[in-house]
């Protein structure tokens, strides 16, 4: 065995030579891999050895480029360079993979001139999801595998491929025993040279790539395609396009130079930066200051869940698809049974689309067990309650659980903006007690705020962290304050969308501004949808705001087909003349002149107001960084994610920009635009959002 560098090995096994990768965590294409493929096979190259196996150490091949290493000065070898030597190997060289082999890792792999994986492996350029391409070699060599059309849909959607699969595409060309990767790699290098196969490079090949050329069409059907609504707003998957149309259309070289010149335009995009900065904050999300390695995480095998509705069903399903049962408990059995069949519609759904058989239908409903009565829960390890927002009931329920659950028990509640301490107080436990705000809908939104109370415990935080983990969420701690991070912010971008329209902007001007700055929908959308009547009543309206004039006009949203818009029958928004004519006395009466607000001028009077409240959330602890609030709005209030979440729009915009204008709007509307003190602060030091170091969730215990 040989030492090449701190990250390679190099070891001869007679007449095969094998190069070990062993970069922790993942095997990322940092300078030293990149170094140490070159120097690995440069030293392969000059022993005896027939066939070399490259092969990595650890949970994974490699699993791309060093994200890290984005927009830093260019150190050690160019991967491009290192590609070019696997290639022009004279002995045949085969990638061994398990994990997984992702974006740059499997562009490496691609230099190999044959592929092996074990059945668990899977391949992926994931790369758009970064805001790239597979930038290096990967769009021009993945056609000339499985043709333009796949290599469209593999590289635009980024997913990630079993080994199976890929064996069928011709993406690997054995599958090894699960566990025997290494022997059987070399086993394959043996026969390979025994039998006198090819060099296989991919870049000679031409037989895929060459129908599409026949076919220019399908770059364009792709364009409008179903699977292309996702691309709005995005930059990369138009760019992967165009790479696959060179890989098509150029000579090889070429191609990559196309590629190159894509790629350095999206890495220095705002967009990609955005990106990749989330790929970040994903996984900073879970990492507490406060809480260790050795903070113990209590078991969650069984899961209670009270209320049937919409948000007890779909929170159930999360479980259930990880298998972990529950018990859904209501007060009726009418309620049970309506929840019970909007959950077995959702899977059925999902077995129409193929995702899984009716037979995994049946099995994961037979998880889901039922009752009416809150004794069943003695035994479970996690109770969530889903019912709706009344703090007596809540409080009646966990007074309940209290008297109930075994001790340990995790008693969680999904409220959106009640106050944790209060449920928590009516139980004899405030130490086990701890919010869970799923979204809506539970079962897709993958945002979840968990909250803590002043006295939940570190465990208890450990395991409800843990268990969003386990269910597919991404979860950030937060502290307990009115409508927590999420609607808190929502609340303030609420309050100032209703001071445009007072002031005389149309609301479908407005929601377009937000639409097109990226959200799936604006404030006047959400407010049709969810029901203008929402905490209004008849009796104490008073038709002061423009949402009780039209609630008084029995305009409800789109449920009843009318509320800022009017609805046909497909539930299809349009103007609505009622609205506009409203709005226009409101501005009367209130003196504003008629004038037009840009799109611009909307955003800016939309974010900033969350902007400010982010600043006074981070500077009141609660919540423990600036990323953190940015998960939140990007996994529950669809944030566009190529704009990285408020916090770090902010900072892109400059904090003292930010500062000023929000001074500014201070003199013109008043002290609800006062800056954060924490906004000044920053600005003062030079620093950024980015740059506030993350603290725990303040609770009066703690420090
Ligand atoms: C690319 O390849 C561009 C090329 O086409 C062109 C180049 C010219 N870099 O996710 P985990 C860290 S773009 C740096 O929690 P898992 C991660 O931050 C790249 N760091 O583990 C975390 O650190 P920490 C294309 C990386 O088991 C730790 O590793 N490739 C990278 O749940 C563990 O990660 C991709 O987009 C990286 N590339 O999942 C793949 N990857 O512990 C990105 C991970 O400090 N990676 N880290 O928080 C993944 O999808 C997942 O990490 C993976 C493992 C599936 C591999």
């Amino acid at each position: 065995m040989t030492t090449i560098n701190d990250v390679t090995e190099l070891e001869i096994d007679g007449d095969v030579a094998v190069i070990t990768i062993d970069s922790p965590p993942v095997n990322a294409l940092s300078h030293n891999v990149r170094d140490g493929l070159w120097d690995g096979f440069t030293a392969a190259f000059a022993t005896e050895a027939t066939s070399i196996v490259l092969i990595c150490a650890g949970r994974t091949f490699i699993a791309g480029a060093d994200i890290s290493e984005f927009g830093g000065a260019p150190k050690g070898k160019g991967l491009g360079e290192v590609q070019a030597l696997m290639e022009s190997s004279s002995v045949p060289v085969i990638a061994a993979i398990h994990g997984t082999a992702l974006g740059g890792g499997l562009e490496v792999a691609l230099c190999a001139h044959y592929r092996i994986a074990v059945p668990s492996a899977k391949c992926g350029l994931p790369e758009v999801h970064l805001g790239l391409l597979p930038g290096a070699g990967g769009t021009q060599r993945l056609p000339r595998i499985v043709g333009a059309q796949k290599a469209m849909e593999f590289m635009t959607s980024g997913v990630h491929v079993p080994a199976s699969d890929c064996l069928d595409m011709g993406l690997v060309d054995e599958l090894a025993v699960e566990g025997n990767l290494l022997d059987d790699a070399k086993t394959m290098a043996r026969r390979l040279v025994a039998e006198g196969k090819p060099l296989k490079k991919i870049s000679d090949s031409d037989d895929k790539v060459a129908p599409a050329r026949n076919t220019p069409e399908i770059f364009d059907e792709f364009r409008s395609s179903k699977a292309a609504r996702k691309f709005r707003g995005f930059k990369a998957p138009e760019s992967i396009i165009k790479c696959v149309e060179a890989a098509v259309n150029l000579p090889f070289e070429e191609g990559i130079a196309r590629e190159r010149e894509l790629f350095t335009e999206l890495v220095t995009s705002p967009e990609s930066a955005a990106q990749r900065y989330v790929f970040f904050a994903e996984r900073q999300v879970w990492k507490l200051p406060d809480v260790s390695r050795d903070t113990p995480e209590l078991p969650v095998e069984t899961v209670g869940i009270i209320g049937a509705g919409t948000m007890g069903g779909g929170i159930a399903m999360n479980f259930v698809n990880v298998g972990i049962p529950v018990t859904i408990v209501e007060t009726n059995q009418d309620a049970l049974d309506r929840g019970l069949a909007v959950v077995r519609g959702n899977y059925e759904r999902s077995s129409r689309n193929g995702r899984f058989s009716m037979d995994e239908v049946e099995r994961r409903m037979g998880m889901i067990s039922t009752s009416l009565d809150m004794a069943d829960f003695a035994d479970v390890d996690m109770v969530i309650e889903a019912v709706f927002e009344n703090m007596d009931v809540k409080k009646e329920i966990f007074g309940k659980l209290d008297e109930i659950c075994k001790p340990g028990a995790v008693l969680a509640s999904n409220t959106s903006a009640l106050n944790i301490d209060e449920i928590a107080s009516a139980t004899t436990r405030p130490e086990s007690v701890i919010g869970m705000h799923f979204f809506s809908p539970a079962n897709v939104m993958k945002c979840l705020e968990v909250v803590r109370a002043d006295h939940t415990s570190l465990e208890v935080i450990n395991t409800a962290m843990k268990t969003g983990k386990k269910i597919g969420k991404i979860g950030a701690l937060v502290g307990v304050c009115p409508g927590f991070v999420g609607n808190r912010m929502l609340f303030a971008r609420r309050v100032e969308a209703m001071a445009l329209l007072d002031e005389g902007a149309m609301p479908w001007d407005v929601d377009k501004a937000l639409y097109d700055f990226g959200f799936a929908m604006g404030p006047f959308q959400m407010s049709d949808l969810a029901g203008l009547d929402i905490g209004w009543s008849k009796e104490t309206s008073t038709g002061a705001t423009i949402r009780e004039r039209l609630c008084e006009l029995d305009r409800r949203g789109q449920k009843n087909g009318a509320g800022y818009y009017d609805y046909d029958e497909n539930r299809v928004g349009s103007p609505s003349p009622i609205t506009e004519e409203l709005v226009k006395e409101f501005a009367e009466k209130a003196g504003k002149p008629a004038r037009t607000f840009t799109a611009d001028e909307i955003v800016e009077r939309l974010v900033l107001p969350m902007i400010n409240e982010g600043a006074k959330i981070l500077e009141e602890r609660k919540a423990i960084r600036a990323s953190d609030i940015d998960m939140i709005w990007i996994n529950g209030y669809n944030w566009p994610v190529y704009r990285g979440g408020p916090m770090f729009h902010a900072d892109q915009m400059g904090l003292d920009t930010v500062l000023a204008r929000l001074k500014e709007l201070q003199a013109e509307f008043g002290d609800k635009w006062k800056p954060a003190a924490l906004l000044e602060q920053l600005v003062a030091e030079g620093k950024t959002f980015a740059d506030v170091e993350a603290k725990p969730i303040k609770v009066p215990s703690g420090s």
